[in-house]
């Protein structure tokens, strides 16, 4: 086997704004729906805590860079706060301060010879928008598309790889449904009306990435030359047993987990998968309804939105086994996808308890991704695990040395298209809702030191190692 990554494979990781930058109401900076949420939900986040300084990225930004410098990455993945560029979302009001914070970033970068990879949006919505429905309200696609020229305006000269928003089906089913593990609304904005919003805002989220899409296409490419992609969260989902039921639910898993935003970009066909179509819509006739909860595309937004990615962005942790199960008796995202999804009690964890080490699964995704959709340039936006051992991060070390084994195998033997990794992350940072209690980071941030010093873990001189020699190096760290 050819145990070299191919020469224009990308090797860099990834950031977001709200987990790492803090200073929430720093120059005129306007509140997030996570501002607002991790204010009047502390019950919520695991440890009560917040985003309000985090890794203060925000202030010592040179100090990111100078880490990235020291990994020798090709480039950083990070997304832009959309509050700090328009405080309220509406984009006819700039705030300079935040866009003068990205202009150095940049360039900083760039004087680094880091290339800048830019996620537009990464789960802060203004606010303001969500005081209006949030991604629930159609008027979301104008809103998005709005503030991407005003993004692409400002930084499209230097930034040519361009995210549009990070995984849309998770962040509808958290943040407008619930989580399935613990029965709970898990993400701001906590907005529940199950079996509905969570199918609304993921079709508002498909629309305005897509007008995001046609909008570089129409008023940027020319000039600028960059790619513009979509971020779905791509778990796998083996079934949990031998049983058909099981067997099938596993398929109805992906369907709903994966295929339901990727289905309609990435198929020849385009639209939301025939399976999710037909269960929702019998369902929802059943329930005494005139119309299916899932809302439908029109035959000019089925255009608009299939082929609307120049490349498959999949952030990519586990596998879960799927089981069929009956999920509650009222309509919710869960109910009607109707299965359990657990991770392998047989498997090791390197941590946090979510993540199993599964990497025959990921080879499985994405050869399945390969054959499916007519092998699309995949990036892997996101895949890593956290770490209990503070500086000795061997079992991080283990995961990323095994699951980028099995991308060489998926690039040099299946033939799958696979052009970048980023692994997640350049920091500790703030975990959502499991706030400040899973350590991602392959540079160690110690919260009670002002400075927030960066310091590097073993993964840090592992990830260096493979990105140099452009190989594993198997006997590492041992
Ligand atoms: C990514 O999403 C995010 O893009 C990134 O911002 C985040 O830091 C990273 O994951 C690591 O979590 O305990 O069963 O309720 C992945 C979404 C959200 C998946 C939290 C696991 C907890 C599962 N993750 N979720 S559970």
């Amino acid at each position: 086997m050819n145990i070299k990554f191919p020469n224009d494979f990308l090797f860099g990781i990834g950031s977001s704004s709200y987990q790492i930058e803090g200073a929430h109401d720093k120059d005129g900076k306007g509140e997030s729906i996570w501002d607002r949420y991790t204010e009047t939900h502390k019950e919520l986040i695991v440890d009560g805590s917040d985003g309000k300084d985090a890794c203060k990225s925000y202030e010592f930004y040179e100090d990111d860079v100078q880490a990235l410098k020291d990994l020798q990455v090709q480039f950083y993945r990070f997304s832009i706060s959309w509050c700090r560029i328009c405080p309220d979302g509406d984009s006819a009001k700039l705030n300079q301060s935040g866009i003068a914070y990205y202009n150095n970033l940049i360039n900083l970068l760039i004087d680094s010879g880091i290339e800048p990879m830019v996620t537009i949006y990464h789960w802060d919505l203004p606010q303001k928008l969500q005081d209006l429905g949030g991604w629930t309200n159609p008027k979301m696609a104008d809103f998005f598309e709005d503030y991407a020229r005003v993004i692409f305006t400002l930084y499209g000269d230097r930034v040519k790889w361009w995210f549009t928003i990070n995984e849309p089906h998770l962040h509808s089913v958290f943040s407008y449904g619930q989580c399935l593990r613990d029965k709970l609304p898990v993400h701001a904005p906590d907005v529940r009306f199950l079996g509905i919003s969570e199918y609304l805002a993921g079709h508002v989220m498909l629309l305005s990435h897509a007008r995001a899409y046609r909008l570089y296409q129409k008023e940027f490419y020319s000039k600028q030359r960059g790619k513009v992609g979509i971020v779905l969260d791509a778990f796998n989902f083996i079934p949990a047993s031998n049983k058909i039921e099981d067997i099938n639910a596993a398929k109805r898993t992906r369907t709903f987990e994966v295929e339901w935003l990727l289905h309609p970009i990435f198929s020849s066909t385009g639209d939301y998968p025939p399976l999710m179509k037909k269960i929702i819509n019998e369902k929802s006739l059943a329930e005494g309804r005139t119309r299916s909860r899932l809302p439908e595309l029109t035959a000019d937004e089925i255009e608009l939105i299939k082929g609307s990615s120049d490349f498959l962005g999949i952030n990519h942790y586990t596998t879960y086994l799927a089981a069929d199960e009956d999920v509650g008796d009222k309509p919710s995202f869960y109910n009607d996808a109707g299965f359990n999804a657990t991770p392998n009690p047989n498997s090791f964890s390197p941590s946090p308890d979510w993540i199993k080490m599964e990497p025959e699964g990921f080879l499985d995704l994405l050869n399945w991704i390969k054959n499916t959709y007519n092998n699309p340039p995949v990036f892997i936006t996101e895949n890593g695990c956290g770490d209990v051992q503070e500086y000795d991060d061997k079992d991080k070390i283990y995961y990323h040395k095994t699951y980028l084994q099995v991308i060489l195998k998926a690039i040099n033997e299946d033939g799958c298209k696979i052009i970048g990794y980023s692994a997640w992350s350049l920091l500790d940072s703030f975990e959502w809702s499991s706030g400040y209690t899973e350590k991602f980071g392959f540079y160690r941030i110690d919260f009670t030191d002002p400075k927030r010093k960066r310091t590097p873990k073993r993964s840090a001189s592992y990830y260096r190692n493979v990105i140099k020699t452009r190989s594993i190096d198997f006997k590492f760290p041992d």
